[in-house]
């Protein structure tokens, strides 16, 4: 398996796909999203993604208080084919985790809700290494979408631009990407 491995990357390499991690990405990446959207609990404020000491933080926020009626999912793409490989618009997500109403499903735990002022306005996950099947130096990729009759807003956004039909990651601004570190990388602390 590691040969293959091994074989893939270069394969990848002599196509110009340098994995990220080889590319020197950091373990922490974050995007802020525009509120735009009428009813503020559908609306994504921003996604956070952190991988180190063997946990990845997962965690966004949004405009208003958590609409009870919406799914909150984070997918993350973890394992070939990634993103850059996919040509024909299908999910290369590995692991989703959503919320809604208060319940989890997916991968992780609940790491706690972001609730200033009694009002709840985003959630934070905790998922180990383990659960997402990678080890330190893989690379993880992230995008968050708001579902409630259909996608209400995405972070990133995975329409480029109006020639972008492809609501599927395709483009590495279409997705949060880190390097998983170690435990020599200092942590940082999800927002209260
Ligand atoms: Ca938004
Ligand atoms: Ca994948």
């Amino acid at each position: 398996m590691k040969s293959l491995l091994k074989l893939t990357t270069a394969a990848l390499l002599a196509l110009g796909f340098a994995p990220f991690c080889l590319a020197g990405v950091p373990y922490v990446d974050s995007i802020d999203d525009p509120c735009d959207i009428p009813g503020t609990g559908l609306d994504a404020y921003d996604l956070y993604l952190q991988c180190n000491n063997y946990l990845c933080f997962a965690w966004f926020r949004t405009c208003g208080p958590l609409d009870p009626k919406a799914k909150y999912r984070i997918h993350f793409d973890t394992q070939e084919p990634f993103f850059y490989e996919e040509d024909d618009c299908l999910t290369t997500s590995d692991d989703t985790v959503m919320y809604r109403n208060g319940k989890l499903t997916g991968p992780g735990e609940l790491d706690h809700l972001i609730q200033p002022d009694d009002e709840i306005i985003g959630v934070a996950w905790m998922i180990s290494y383990d659960e997402l099947g990678i080890e330190v130096g893989d690379d993880v990729f992230a995008w968050l979408d708001v579902h409630r009759k259909g996608i209400q807003d995405r972070v990133p956004d995975t329409y480029v631009d109006e020639f972008d039909t492809c609501a599927k990651p395709q483009d590495d601004s279409e997705v949060l990407a880190v390097c998983a570190a170690d435990d020599s990388s200092p942590p940082t602390c999800p927002p209260d």
